[in-house]
């Protein structure tokens, strides 16, 4: 058994409108020589391989050439799950004639009943589903009465029972991998507030997006590949393992700065080994955090300036009036380049600071009013006047009469 474990592909991702997938097919040129190189009867993709459910046909043609290239090209075996992001019902698409190739993708319970057996392992592969999936499998598949079925209300509840009935198709003898896509926390506790942290860039209402599993429901598996959380550094425990993301799809992941990269699983002399192989970075992504001065000082950008590079930019210490007239971006862009993916402004004066920092910022929980306000003030460092806020209010109490 040798396989490579990669995860999270997000194809078609953009930051801002700026597209990443120079960057993602910079990425997979490196893991398919890796692929190689290391000889792996099989490549394991952990879910999210596109970045949403319906992607861009620019997408779909990088992500079909990229298989092509594994699979037909290279005779390497890829097996795949769909994640929180991927449409499971359209992934399902073709199934059954890309298994004659040796593309397993699996987008359901059902499917992840039956693993790939090769000579000395069975793979099993489970995607991203939440526990209304898990209701109508068991209802309608399995034919459990409603009692049962009823009480997977938790994903705990759901995968729990899952990995049991995996667990009864078990060849022994043979090494058993799970491929799934979840939130698995390190310490056993549900409310790990770090891991929480990390999913808070990839997951904003996604339902189920947040809940998290325990890793020793999977304590049967010799190997479990993971999908969801970008950095392999999140990874609960030595066999339940995040590969991370390929490439940096965030300042947030920008700023963890954890090496972007692949495992490299196997079974010699019986136990199992896993080593980690970085993938280079052809154009790094800069989180820069200063004062406007500093930003345009020759002494500061000279080490960036005719770099191909991507930047986050937050203005500390800005001064609105006193920078009335002046096209901040315009000079930035004439120092850094175009590819500056964000621009945010830190206000000078602390009472506005404070104010900011107190707001709520997940998605979802604030009431519209706030979110406009904060916005207005996000966008000219100014609170809307009191008339403004007026008309904003009005406005909302027109829009909930029309629903
Ligand atoms: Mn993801």
């Amino acid at each position: 058994m040798k396989f490579l474990h990669t995860a999270d592909w997000h194809i078609g991702r953009t930051i801002n409108g700026f597209s990443l997938l120079e960057e993602q097919k910079y990425a997979f040129e490196q893991i398919k020589e890796i692929a190689k190189n290391e000889n792996v009867d099989a490549l394991i993709i952990a879910g999210d391989l596109y970045d949403r459910s319906i992607p861009s046909v620019e997408a779909v043609t990088t992500f079909n050439e990229m298989l092509t290239d594994l699979v037909i090209n290279e005779k390497i075996p890829v097996y795949a799950i769909s994640g929180n992001h991927d449409g499971a019902k359209r992934l399902n698409f073709g199934r059954d004639f890309f298994a004659d190739s040796n593309f397993y993708l699996s987008t359901n319970i059902e499917e992840a009943m039956k693993p790939i057996e090769t000579e000395d392992t069975q793979y099993f592969l489970l995607p991203f589903i939440d526990p209304s999936d898990a209701r109508v499998y068991y209802k309608n598949v399995v034919g459990e009465d409603d009692e049962l079925v009823k009480s997977y209300t938790k994903i705990s509840d759901a995968v729990m029972r899952i990995v049991s009935d995996i667990r009864d198709n078990f060849v022994e003898g043979k090494k058993h991998v799970l491929v799934t896509h979840f939130a698995v926390s390190k310490k056993g506790e549900e409310s790990d507030d770090e891991l929480k942290q990390l999913m808070l860039s990839e997951t904003s209402s996604t339902v189920g997006g947040l809940a998290t599993l325990t890793h020793d429901i999977f304590k049967d598996f010799d190997y479990v590949a993971l999908g969801h959380i970008h950095t392999h550094e999140a990874s609960p425990s030595e066999s339940v393992v995040y590969s991370g993301s390929p490439v940096i799809f965030n300042s947030k992941e920008a700023k963890l700065s954890t090496q972007k990269g692949i495992y490299i699983v196997d079974d010699t002399d019986g136990k199992i080994n896993k080593k980690f192989i970085n993938l280079k970075v052809e154009k790094p992504f800069y989180v820069l955090n200063e004062d406007f001065e500093t930003l345009t000082s020759k002494d500061f950008y000279k080490k960036y300036s005719g770099q191909n590079a991507w930047y986050s930019i937050q203005l500390k210490d800005y001064d609105r009036k006193a920078m009335e007239g002046i096209n901040i971006r315009a000079r930035l862009e004439d120092i850094y380049g175009t590819d500056i993916v964000e621009l945010s402004f830190e206000e000078r004066y602390q009472d506005i600071k404070n104010q900011s920092q107190n707001k709520p910022t997940s998605v979802g929980q604030t009431a519209p009013e706030v979110t406009i306000n904060n916005f207005y003030e996000e966008m000219t460092g100014q609170k809307p006047s009191d008339f403004q806020e007026k008309v904003i209010e009005d406005i909302l109490i027109d829009i909930r009469k029309e629903r």
